[in-house]
């Protein structure tokens, strides 16, 4: 039976709190109600269904069930997750392939309107591998590298070259259990392979296949498409951005970018700068064109741009639902199809743009990156064509402002400046206790659970345990849309002495660092944290921990494996798809097991599924407490620290004047 839940149990954001009751006053479905009213199967949640073959689908209700070819429960698990994991590998590595092909093109002068921006990030990425950078031009560079990056993808044997970045020792652990990826598809197939009917039945075997899978999705695929779209369009430093629906604008033409790409996204925004284009949109009777973004193609423009993000995964029915969006132009991941059918109600275009996706009914105009800025003014001109059939609006006046764009370039800078850029301030406030530790909290939203509230929940609690915060994807949308991405917003619900860090420095508490592919970033901070000395000598002994609370894509669990094979503690929300039935714990234990005890005596990391947040965040601090007593740091303490000057002057305004003047110059009240 449909179970239809209260408005506030679908989110904690007000602007979609709004749009809901809207689609509800006017009868139309959204993912939220049909959570409602789609129930999960239990047997497939818990991983206990395969179908990988004509015999089946065999259902493993029972204790000691085996398929019809005697599959174990522990064989199909294992086989189902891994395959989750290729596919999300697959899709991360598929952009970062058409990011290298991108860099071919603009190296060669055949894509339109791009170029070389970041020559810095170039000549750096290029010197990992040796590529001869002294005396030549940036476009000899960038087509070396165009070379070797595509050539990580077929690559048949031998390593995938980034895995050279990371620190040494974690290399040899990588070595020593077999599993640096040699190719990203090889990998990817492997991983298809291995898990068809009547091959790889050892389902250690299979997860450790699960783990080099991963690696060439953390370590190459989506390494690569950090890598490029920097190099094309710039490495992120702080922007002054903005969140949520109200960033929809009613006089204006409002284009919403959603998928993944940065490549076509960044040719609207130059095509929307266009005076022949504004002109259009001024005779159509618009004031301009208001582009925004979901999920984390606006990620990319956003901390590149400043273009404001009109929401994460769940808001993109809703944006739809203002009746003020004239397109939504879509590329590849995480769209919904039920977009097209919502949009009807509305006079919105779905245009999708790729030659990997598309959708009946949707109007598709290819994406070419020999023709970008053209087939983005085609794009545009569309849309505005499309703003007189516009009805009745209806936009939440709800919005944030944040500060995205900190790259690990811009961490190192912010941190030293531009002489001595280094993390040894950071390493120095962890080592110190000034910082506890430091979570990365990523990943999707989840209409099964309340939208943003795990999230911010999470990140709301560690930053009182003065843990520093890292975020990407949809996390960093959900604190946005709420005001955690500035400094001066909630700086006085951190911890004491991480108050001080970002009082000293100048930044948030919580950083915002892109998109999903550039959890990449993380790994690069992670690894030059290592290499600054004092946590260690591998990524593994940092006291940090990633989290992923709302997680729902496949893609979100090949960032998991990576990160685990990296070294890191992983905690996902929500439904494990490994559960089992309670009445088999003791069976599916050993896959769940596995992937926790056996792959952290492995690699050091390891993968969890926490459903409550009160949990999540004590499995957290405990992890970090942990690694900082291994390190011999000084186990950390809520009051040692916060005697910074800004912490001062607040409890000294609230002093009468004579005794304020005591306080500050030492002599007594008259
Ligand atoms: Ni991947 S984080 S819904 S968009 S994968 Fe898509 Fe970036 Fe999750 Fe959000
Ligand atoms: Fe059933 Fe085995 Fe076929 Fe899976 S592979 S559907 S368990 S027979």
């Amino acid at each position: 039976m449909a179970k239809k839940r209260e408005i506030q149990e679908y989110t904690i954001d007000p602007a979609a709190q709004q749009m809901i009751i809207r689609a509800e006053e006017l009868g139309i479905g959204t993912a939220f109600s049909r959570a409602d009213n789609m129930a999960p199967c239990n047997i497939g949640a818990a991983g206990m269904c395969c179908k990988q073959c004509g015999m089946g689908p065999c259902r493993l209700t029972k204790n000691g069930d085996v398929g019809v070819c005697g599959a174990t429960l522990e064989t199909i698990q294992a086989r189902n997750l891994t395959r989750a994991i290729a596919a999300g590998s697959a899709a991360h590595s598929d952009h970062g392939r058409d990011m290298a092909f991108i860099l071919k093109a603009a190296a060669n002068g055949e894509a339109e309107g791009y170029r070389i921006k970041d020559v810095a990030k170039l000549r750096m990425v290029a010197a990992y591998y040796d590529i001869k950078i002294e005396g030549r031009a940036p476009e000899e560079i960038a087509n070396d590298l165009a070379d070797l990056y595509i050539a990580q993808f077929g690559q048949q044997r031998g390593e995938v070259a980034p895995v050279r970045r990371a620190p040494k020792k974690r290399q040899e652990r990588w070595k020593a259990h077999n599993v640096i990826p040699r190719g990203v598809d090889r990998e990817v197939v492997e991983a298809l392979h291995r898990t068809h009917i009547g091959d790889d039945q050892d389902y250690e075997h299979i997860l450790d296949h699960a783990i080099k899978t991963g690696l060439s999705d953390g370590w190459a695929g989506s390494m690569i498409a950090t890598d490029v779209s920097d190099i094309i369009f710039g490495t992120p430093a702080p922007v002054l951005g903005q969140a949520n629906l109200g960033v929809l604008k009613d006089d204006m033409v409002n284009v919403v970018v959603h998928g993944h790409e940065p490549t076509l996204s960044e040719m609207i925004v130059a095509a929307s700068q266009d005076p022949e284009i504004i002109e259009y949109a001024k005779a159509a009777g618009a004031k301009g064109i208001q582009l925004s973004g979901i999920c984390c193609t606006a990620n990319e423009i956003l901390m590149r741009q400043g273009i404001p993000a009109a929401g994460n995964f769940l808001h993109q029915e809703l944006s739809i639902m203002t009746g003020a969006v004239e397109s939504m132009v879509v590329d590849v991941q995480c769209i919904m199809q039920a977009l097209v059918e919502l949009a009807k109600n509305f006079h919105t275009k779905i245009i999708t743009t790729s030659s990997k996706v598309k959708i009946k009914g949707a109007t598709h105009i290819e994406f070419d990156e020999h023709h970008a800025f053209s087939i983005a003014k085609q794009i545009l001109k569309e849309s505005i064509d499309n703003y007189k059939n516009r009805g009745k609006t209806h936009i939440p006046q709800i919005k944030e402002d944040l500060i995205p764009g900190f790259s690990h370039e811009y961490i190192n800078y912010m941190l030293g400046g531009s002489y001595r850029a280094s993390f040894r301030p950071l390493n120095d406030a962890i080592m110190s206790g000034r910082i506890r530790g430091v979570a990365a909290i990523v990943g999707c939203n989840n209409p099964r659970s309340k939208q943003d509230y795990l999230h911010v929940q999470v990140v709301r609690e560690l930053l009182k345990k003065d843990v520093l915060v890292v975020q990407t994807g949809c996390g960093a949308i959900a604190s946005a849309k709420l005001g955690l991405l500035l400094g001066e917003a909630g700086i006085d619900q951190v911890g004491p002495g991480l108050r001080e860090v970002c009082e000293t420095v100048g930044i948030p508490p919580v950083l915002h660092m892109g998109s999903c592919v550039d959890n990449t970033r993380i790994l690069t901070v992670l690894t030059q944290m290592v290499e600054e000395g004092g946590l260690g000598d591998d990524i593994d002994q940092v006291p940090a921990v990633g989290l992923a609370p709302e997680w729902m894509s496949e893609k979100a669990l090949a960032i998991a494996t990576y990160c685990v094979a990296s070294g890191a503690y992983v905690i996902f929300g929500g439904q494990s798809p490994i559960s089992g039935m309670p009445d088999r714990v003791t069976d599916s234990d050993h896959v769940l097991k596995y992937i926790s005890e056996g792959w952290e005596k492995k690699f050091g990391g390891k993968l969890e599924f926490i459903a409550d947040p009160d949990e999540m965040i004590r499995a957290t601090l405990e992890h970090i407490d942990k690694k900082r007593a291994a390190l011999g740091l000084p186990e950390w303490k809520a009051d040692r620290f916060g005697r910074s000057g800004d912490a001062q002057m607040v409890e000294l305004e609230a002093l009468p004047l004579d005794q304020r003047r005591a306080a500050i110059y030492g002599v007594a009240a008259d």
